[in-house]
């Protein structure tokens, strides 16, 4: 599955430059999306306390990823990371209906900074294999997708474990991405 993923993420994404940031809150399953697409070495780095930080350069596309949700400190050092985004993937857990209104904020905070205004948004509702997992449509309601305004978005089911939806998602979102020449 994974060879099968790299193979296919180094089709779409050929001959575009581009940044991707990966972000949810801690436990979405973002790490585990990363290592799935066996894009090549993942390297943690930390800027500053607290803020850990994933990247893996896979050809000429740069995946970005880390936590959001309770770092009001920190936030401003995020800036950082923003420039040059295309494409921004926000991953949920599905299961944590505890959560997914802090999810929305966090998600509609970083939509609402001006770096990011033109990023395309890819929305993983991951661990769709959990028994109580809500449903795209829930999630898209909890998150409020739709008022989203001049936004290219979209919201795939995934389960990063066994690889599910992962490149239907990433297809989608190298189709769609805004690619400045
Ligand atoms: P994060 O990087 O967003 O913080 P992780 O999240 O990738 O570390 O994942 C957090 C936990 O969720 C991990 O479990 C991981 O295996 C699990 N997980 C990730 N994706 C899925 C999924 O699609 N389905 C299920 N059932 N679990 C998933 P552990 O036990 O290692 O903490």
């Amino acid at each position: 599955m994974g060879a099968t993923l790299s193979r296919l993420i180094k089709m779409m994404f050929a001959k575009k430059e581009m940044r991707i940031l990966m972000v949810g809150l801690d436990a979405a399953g973002k790490t585990t999306i990363l290592y799935k697409l066996k894009l090549g070495e993942v390297v943690t780095t930390i800027p500053t306390i607290g803020f850990n930080v994933e990247t893996v350069d896979y050809k000429n596309v740069g995946f970005t990823v880390w936590d959001v949700g309770g770092q009001d400190k920190i936030r401003p050092l995020w800036r950082y990371y923003y420039q040059n985004t295309q494409g921004l993937i926000f991953t949920v857990d599905s299961n944590d209906r505890e959560r997914i209104a802090e999810a929305r904020d966090e998600l509609h905070r970083m939509l609402n900074e001006d770096e990011l205004r033109d990023a395309t948004l890819l929305v993983f509702a991951n661990k769709q294999d959990l028994p109580n997992a809500m449903t795209v449509a829930e999630i898209t309601d909890k998150l409020g997708l739709h008022s989203l305004r001049q936004r290219r978005w979209y919201i795939q089911a995934a389960c990063a474990t066994s690889g599910e939806g992962l490149y239907e998602g990433l297809d989608w979102l190298s189709s769609n991405i805004s690619i400045k020449a």
